[in-house]
């Protein structure tokens, strides 16, 4: 809903459109699925290098983390495993917001949760396409 629709292949952001982040709203569910309005693990395209407002609200599942982690955040390069430092976040209950900038190599990726939040935590991630 919030996931703002790609510009056509080809074409340039007008000038004031540079300057507007856009901004992503993510319930980390209490049934361990990520969502996006309706859509249930819903899969991601961002522009390489972009920076991305996320909002997400988190609401806990069976377990938690000690620290009070109820999910976690966290981009994984699909061909290799790598983590990106700046995408390892962990999620407390209610919402919070995060910009964060979108790896420069074009590509899949998936976004993970890293706090075991319950026997469905290894089913919580979005697939995340990065475009040139
Ligand atoms: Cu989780």
């Amino acid at each position: 809903m919030l996931l703002a629709a790609l510009l056509p292949a080809g074409s340039t952001p007008r000038s004031s459109a540079q300057n507007q982040m856009r901004v992503v709203e993510i319930l980390a569910d209490h049934d361990s699925l990520f969502k996006i309005g309706r859509q249930v693990s819903p899969t991601l395209t961002f522009k390489a290098g972009e920076e991305v407002q996320f909002r997400i609200t988190a609401r806990k599942a069976r377990t938690l983390n000690r620290n009070g982690s109820i999910h976690g955040f966290a981009l994984i390069r699909k061909k290799d495993g790598a983590k990106f430092p700046d995408w390892d976040l962990e999620l407390k209950p209610g919402t919070q917001e995060f910009v964060l900038k979108v790896p420069s190599e074009p590509g899949e990726y998936q976004i993970v949760c890293t706090v075991i939040c319950s026997d469905g935590h290894e089913d919580m991630h979005m697939k995340v396409i990065v475009i040139a």
